[in-house]
């Protein structure tokens, strides 16, 4: 009885909670994938979009069904966001709430660079969905098979977006921890900025220490 009580409440409880999307990382394990990356939510729901991708340089950014690796004019877009190897976390977060669940979300990663070169996270399966319809012509699975292209125009960081708006930019922004030689992989072969804030090009950089706190964390949270 109690514990058939505790279920409903759970239940309805979960149904409710906002949903959290992991950038870079799948179970514990740095990967050039959201996740999840097919979700559906409600009108006023906060989707976090929680960086924990270690090492990781990735952005989110609208795109459409027919250009899955483009953006999307007047979608959002997270602006690039750096997370160095050994980061302690607090990971940083980007908020999107849902304006209209009835407008399928599609978004991508932009990066084109890896630690040794041209690195398209696009194709390579950085893409996502929200509220994206379950059957026709636009389900999830034919918009991540059609993210074949690497992308050529370079979103612009903005808050508003179709169907879903942030109220804020990527935060935090501020090196936590910062470790004296965390490598900057991330996804540049340019290396990077060792200190924290926000770099002349836009992209938040976050390093740090304890990776093994950054790891438990990880595994927590997947
Ligand atoms: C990140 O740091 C961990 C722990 O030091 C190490 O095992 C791993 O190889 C590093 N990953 C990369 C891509 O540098
Ligand atoms: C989202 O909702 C639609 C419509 O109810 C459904 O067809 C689809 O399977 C759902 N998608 C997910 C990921 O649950
Ligand atoms: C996103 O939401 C979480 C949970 O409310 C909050 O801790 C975090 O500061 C928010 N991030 C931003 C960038 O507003
Ligand atoms: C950091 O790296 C530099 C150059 O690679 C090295 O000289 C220095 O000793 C390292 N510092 C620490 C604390 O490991
Ligand atoms: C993150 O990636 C972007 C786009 O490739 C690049 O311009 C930027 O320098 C990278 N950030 C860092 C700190 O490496
Ligand atoms: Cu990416």
């Amino acid at each position: 009885m109690l514990a058939a009580a505790f279920a409903a409440f759970a239940l309805a409880a979960s149904a409710m909670a906002d949903q959290t999307i992991l950038v870079g990382q799948t179970g514990g394990k740095m990967a050039l994938a959201f996740s999840p990356n097919n979700i559906n939510a409600t009108k006023g729901e906060v989707i976090t979009f929680l960086f924990n991708g270690m090492p990781g340089n990735h952005t989110v950014a609208q795109s459409s069904f027919a250009t899955p690796c483009e953006p999307l004019a007047s979608g959002f877009d997270s602006g690039y966001v750096l997370v160095k190897n050994g980061t302690s976390g607090p990971f940083p977060t980007f908020n999107l709430t849902i304006t209209d669940e009835t407008t399928p979300i599609w978004f991508y990663c932009a990066q084109v660079l890896g630690p040794n070169g041209p690195l398209a996270h696009c194709p390579a399966g950085m893409v996502g969905a929200i509220n994206a319809p379950g059957t026709g012509d636009h389900v999830f699975a034919s918009f991540s098979a059609a993210a074949t292209q690497t992308p050529t125009t370079q979103p612009t960081p903005a808050l508003l977006g179709i169907g879903a708006s942030a109220s804020a930019s990527v935060s935090p922004t501020a090196a936590t921890n910062v470790a004296s030689n965390a490598t900057s992989t991330g996804s540049s072969s340019t290396g990077s900025a060792t200190s924290s804030g926000k770099s002349s090009a836009g992209t938040v950089v976050v390093n740090g220490a304890l990776a093994l706190v950054a790891a438990a964390f990880g595994v927590v949270l997947a």
